[in-house]
């Protein structure tokens, strides 16, 4: 029986799929390991889920992808893994007849990592085939050596005889030499597989926590300058109704949006913004010198074209940077520009007409929110604020470069994937209080909520309950009108099922679109409703 002692000079099958395993495991993790040591962000995973993202997020039409939330991003991560332990199992399932395969598939998954991190993120060549070539080396490493030590030894000085076995002639060895096999320890095997797991794990563990400390150590050292031009909060509101947003969105509320699956660790004391394009002067600025420059402060509401009717995905926050006007001056935009299109540190990008930085609408360079530097899920070390755009096309997070050039130069990234190219934001109202499905007590009761045109203003907000005739609600303070405002209608609650609608007119004199439209492809419209009982 010459092919059952082939084969039980295999390691067996569960051995072969957990040396495979593991070693695709510790190959991913010295992948996350070498890319914090090269500061080489982000890591071949990473960027392999960003890729997916990038070819993925369009052909899904559903705005849900333009959300990517949080919870989205974990899950395709620990998706990416498992698929990628899946077919390290395979690897070492085949690598029990064929030596040479893991070599072959490791190197393919080097090649795809290196691949993903230089042309989906700027990483640079020689980090990522540095990264690529440590991942596979030592990933490969372990396969071998669990496959080695998962491997049945023929015992060799037994009779002195011919238990040797040759790959290119296997012998033909009777009953008493199949025996003179030494069956491979489960407990070493299993010790070994397990104490590598730990390591990896450790090993990134410690990585990812000396990479941030870095970050914060550097952070804490930032002194946020007194703004140039101050801009006064309304001292006062007229009236508060309890459940309506606050007027500023306090910044660990307010809402995030991006494609990155990890928010950017940007070291300020390296990073430059970059002008560029159509301009005279290309320059650059360090953080130090942004910060040295005069700056001014606002309130803006900023919201995501991807907002539903009676949606949480705006928010309104004092900003504090440098306006666009002032870097374009010194750059000295030429005739031809007509597009101000903005690039981030992880590759995103967009752009908007260039009037927009020149109209007199708030347009900066924000390094400060809500009073303090920016927090990292919004941009730090800067990002840009531009009123009445939604984010898509205007609020680059991260910001890396602005460069002008022309309408048709560059498209951002939501524009091939089905987003308008122009993203004004539409004139918008939202009922706070009372949430839909709640119970209300009956007697005098104050509904409560928000509306916005940021760039325009709000001039007025009426309610119809029940459908009945449309009544002025009234309005809270403003900063100015690039922000929200609050309002509140007063109403005698009566027992019973009601709805109640609203709508704003801007300080154009333009009425809120009543048709309902899906978020894509430039925004959403229709009046919010909420349907509570007395
Ligand atoms: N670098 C980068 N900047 C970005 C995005 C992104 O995906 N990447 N998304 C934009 C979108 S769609 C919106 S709505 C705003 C959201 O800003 P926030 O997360 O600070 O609320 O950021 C914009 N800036
Ligand atoms: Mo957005």
């Amino acid at each position: 029986m010459p092919s059952n002692l082939t084969a039980d000079l295999l390691p067996s099958k569960p051995a072969a799929a957990l040396s495979g395993a593991v070693g695709v495991g510790v190959a991913i993790a010295v992948g996350e390991i070498a890319s914090k040591a090269l500061n080489a962000d982000p890591s071949p995973l990473y960027a392999v889920g960003g890729a997916f993202i990038d070819r993925f997020a369009g052909s899904l039409k559903d705005i849900a992808i333009q959300l990517f939330g949080k919870n989205d991003k974990t899950a395709l991560i620990v998706g990416t893994v498992i698929i990628s332990l899946c077919i390290g199992a395979l690897i070492g399932l085949g690598a029990r007849r064929r030596q040479w395969l893991p070599l072959l598939a490791f190197s393919a998954f080097g090649v795809f990592g290196a691949w993903a991190q230089t042309v989906r993120a700027d990483v640079g060549i020689l980090d990522a085939c540095l990264t690529a070539i440590y991942a596979v080396a030592i990933g490969l490493a372990c396969t071998h050596l669990l496959l080695r030590l998962a491997t049945p030894r023929p015992r060799t000085n037994l009779s002195g005889s011919t238990s040797q076995i040759s790959p290119a002639l296997p012998a033909q060895p009777d009953r008493e030499e199949r025996q003179d096999v030494s069956l491979p320890s489960r407990r070493h095997f299993l010790g070994t597989a397990g104490g590598l797991i730990v390591l990896a794990y450790a090993g990134v563990k410690v990585a990812g926590a000396l990479a941030g400390e870095d970050v914060i150590a550097a952070v804490k050292n930032i002194r946020i300058p007194r703004p140039f031009r101050r801009r006064a909060l309304p001292a006062l509101q007229p009236f508060k109704v309890s459940g309506v947003a606050e007027y500023v969105t306090p910044t660990s509320e307010f809402y995030r949006i991006d494609t990155s699956l990890r928010t950017p660790n940007v070291d300020a004391s390296t990073w430059r913004l970059k002008i560029r394009g159509l301009v005279d002067t290309p320059f650059e600025v360090t953080y130090a010198e942004l910060l040295a420059m005069p700056s001014i402060e606002e309130v803006v509401t900023l919201s995501c074209v991807s907002n539903e009717v009676g949606g949480d995905l705006v928010g309104n926050a004092v900003w504090q940077g440098v306006p666009l006007s002032a870097l374009l001056e010194r750059a000295g935009v030429q005739a031809e520009a007509e597009q101000l299109f903005s690039r981030s540190v992880d590759g995103w990008t967009c752009g908007f007409p260039i009037e927009a930085a020149a109209d007199g609408r708030v347009a900066m360079v924000a390094y400060a929110m809500n009073g303090a530097r920016l927090p990292t899920a919004h941009g730090f070390p800067a990002r840009l604020v531009v009123s009445g755009l939604y984010g898509y096309v205007s609020a680059t997070k991260w910001l890396e470069s602005i460069e002008l050039t022309t309408w048709q130069g560059a498209n951002g990234f939501w524009v091939p994937r089905g987003w308008s190219k122009e993203g004004p934001v539409k004139l918008s109202s939202r009922i706070d209080v009372p949430r839909s499905g709640s119970r209300v007590k009956e007697g005098m009761f104050a509904l409560g909520g928000v509306a916005w045109s940021p760039s325009i203003g709000v001039a007025s907000v009426e309610v119809s309950i029940d459908n009945g005739p449309w009544q002025a609600a009234e309005l809270g303070n403003v900063a100015s009108e690039h922000t929200w405002v609050q309002w509140r209608y007063v109403w005698s609650a009566t027992a019973g099922r009601h709805t109640a609608r609203v709508r704003a007119t801007d300080q154009n004199g333009n009425a809120q679109v009543t048709a309902n439209q899906a978020p894509a492809p430039n925004g959403a419209t229709g009046l919010h409703q909420v349907s509570f009982s007395v």
